[in-house]
C-alpha cells in the first residue's frame, strides 16, 4: 500500500518534496518517514508555514506590505495560481514563494479537515507575526507569546492533524498546552543557538527581562569584552528553555504510532543535545554551534520509543550537571541544578 501511494504521487507533489528537501535539512527526513496517511499533509503544512516564515524573515519588504502579506497569507492558500516574486535576495527560501502555486494545488487536494487545520494555524500565526513586527519582546511573557505564535501553534496544529488521521487518540488532538510546549522548546533552542546571527540581522528575540540583568544593551551580548556576563545570560536562557522538558516527555507519552513518535521525538532530542552543547559555552555568542554529525545520527537511531528518549534526556542532563560543576560562579547555578535534577525524575 505504501508502494501504490508512492506510484500515485503527482508531479506537483514531487515538486513539493523537492522544496521540502531544499528548505529543511532536518525536517525532510522525518517527514518522509511518516505513515503514508500523514506524509503529504505534513509536507504541505511544513511548506505553507515555511512560506509564511520566509516573509516574516525578509527584512527587505516594507512594513505595511509585510503586514498585509502576513495577515492575508491564509487566504492565498485558496487562490489558485498565487505566487510571490518580490522576496529579497538574501532569502534562501525565496524559490518556494516564487512557485507557491504548486503548494496551493496540493493543499487544495487535501482532505478538508486538514485544509481547515492548516489554514486556521496559518491565520493565527500570521496575525501573531504581525503583532511582533512592532511589539518588542520585553518580558518573559512576551517571549512565550511570540514563541507560541511561531512554534507552539505548529505543535497544536500537528496534534489536530495526528488525531484527524485516526492514528492518534483524541487526547492528543486536544493536548493544547503540551503541544505548545513541544513547539516552545524547539523554538527557544533555535533562538538561543542563533543569537549571533539574529543580532547581526537586527532581530532581537532574547527578552529584556532576562538580558538586562547581565548587559546594558542587547548588542553587548555578542561583544567579546562582556563574555563573562553574556555567558551567564546564555545560561539563564538555557534555564528558561529547560523548564519545558517535563511537558515534552508527557506529550511523547501520549503518542502511539511509531512513525509519529519518531517524527515528534527526533527534533526534541536534537534540541536537548543542542542545549547541552550551548550551556555555559561562550562560542554560542560568536558563532552558530552545531551538534556533531555522528551524535545526530545516533540520536535519530535511538529516539524510537519513550524509554529510550528518557534515557537520552537523562544522559544530556548529566552532561549539563558535569559542565556546571566545572563552571565559573554563576547566579543561575542553583536554579539550573534544581531544574535539571527535577527533570530527571
Ligand atoms: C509542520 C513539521 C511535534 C507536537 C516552517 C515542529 C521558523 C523551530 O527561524 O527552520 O529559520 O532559524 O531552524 C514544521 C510540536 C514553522 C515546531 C518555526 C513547520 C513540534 C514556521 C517547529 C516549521 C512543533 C515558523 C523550524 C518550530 O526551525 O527556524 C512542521 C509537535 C515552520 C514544531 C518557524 C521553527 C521551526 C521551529 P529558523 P528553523
Ligand atoms: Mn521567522
Ligand atoms: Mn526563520
Ligand atoms: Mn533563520
Ligand atoms: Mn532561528
Ligand atoms: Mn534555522
Amino acid at each position: 500500500d505504501e508502494k501504490t501511494n508512492k506510484m500515485d504521487t503527482s508531479s506537483s507533489m514531487k515538486a513539493c518534496y523537492n522544496f521540502l528537501e531544499q528548505t529543511s535539512r532536518s525536517f525532510a527526513a522525518v517527514i518522509q518517514e511518516l505513515h503514508p496517511k500523514l506524509r503529504d499533509v505534513i509536507c504541505i503544512y511544513y511548506l505553507v508555514l515555511r512560506g509564511l516564515d520566509t516573509i516574516e524573515d525578509d527584512m527587505t519588504i516594507n512594513i505595511p506590505f509585510k503586514k498585509e502579506l502576513l495577515i492575508n497569507f491564509h487566504t492565498y492558500l485558496y487562490e489558485i495560481g498565487w505566487t510571490f516574486e518580490e522576496s529579497g535576495p538574501n532569502e534562501k527560501d525565496a524559490p518556494l514563494l516564487v512557485s507557491f502555486n504548486i503548494v496551493i494545488d496540493e493543499f487544495l487536494k487535501l482532505d478538508v479537515v486538514y485544509q481547515n487545520v492548516i489554514a486556521d494555524i496559518t491565520k493565527e500565526m500570521g496575525k501573531g507575526m504581525t503583532i511582533y513586527i512592532e511589539k518588542r519582546i520585553t518580558t518573559i511573557e512576551d517571549y512565550d507569546e511570540y514563541c507560541h505564535y511561531v512554534a507552539g501553534l505548529v505543535g497544536i496544529g500537528l496534534s489536530k492533524i495526528f488525531y484527524a488521521s485516526g492514528l492518534e487518540d483524541e487526547k492528543v488532538g486536544n493536548a493544547r498546552e503540551l503541544s505548545n510546549s513541544m513547539g516552545l522548546f524547539l523554538q527557544k533552542v533555535n533562538i538561543i543557538r542563533d543569537i549571533n546571527e539574529d543580532l547581526l540581522d537586527n532581530r532581537r528575540i532574547w527578552p529584556t527581562q532576562i538580558w538586562s540583568n547581565y548587559v546594558n544593551y542587547i548588542g553587548d551580548l555578542i561583544d567579546e569584552k562582556n563574555v563573562l556576563k553574556s555567558t551567564q545570560c546564555l545560561n539563564n536562557m538555557c534555564l528558561n528553555s529547560l523548564k519545558h522538558i517535563p511537558q515534552v516527555i508527557e506529550y511523547l507519552s501520549l503518542i502511539r504510532d511509531p512513525s509519529v513518535f519518531k517524527f515528534c521525538a527526533i527534533p526534541q532530542v536534537m534540541a536537548i543535545a543542542t542545549i547541552a552543547t550551548c550551556l555555559n559555552n561562550p562560542t554560542v555568542l560568536q558563532e552558530n554551534v552545531k551538534i556533531r554529525k555522528g551524535e545526530a545520527i545516533r540520536l535519530i537511531y535511538e529516539a524510537s520509543d519513550l524509554n529510550n528518549c528518557q534515557k537520552i534526556m537523562i544522559r544530556y542532563l548529566d552532561v549539563m550537571l558535569k559542565k556546571l560543576a566545572n563552571a565559573q560562579p554563576d547566579p543561575n547555578y542553583d536554579n539550573l541544578v534544581a531544574t535539571i535534577t527535577s527533570s530527571k525524575k
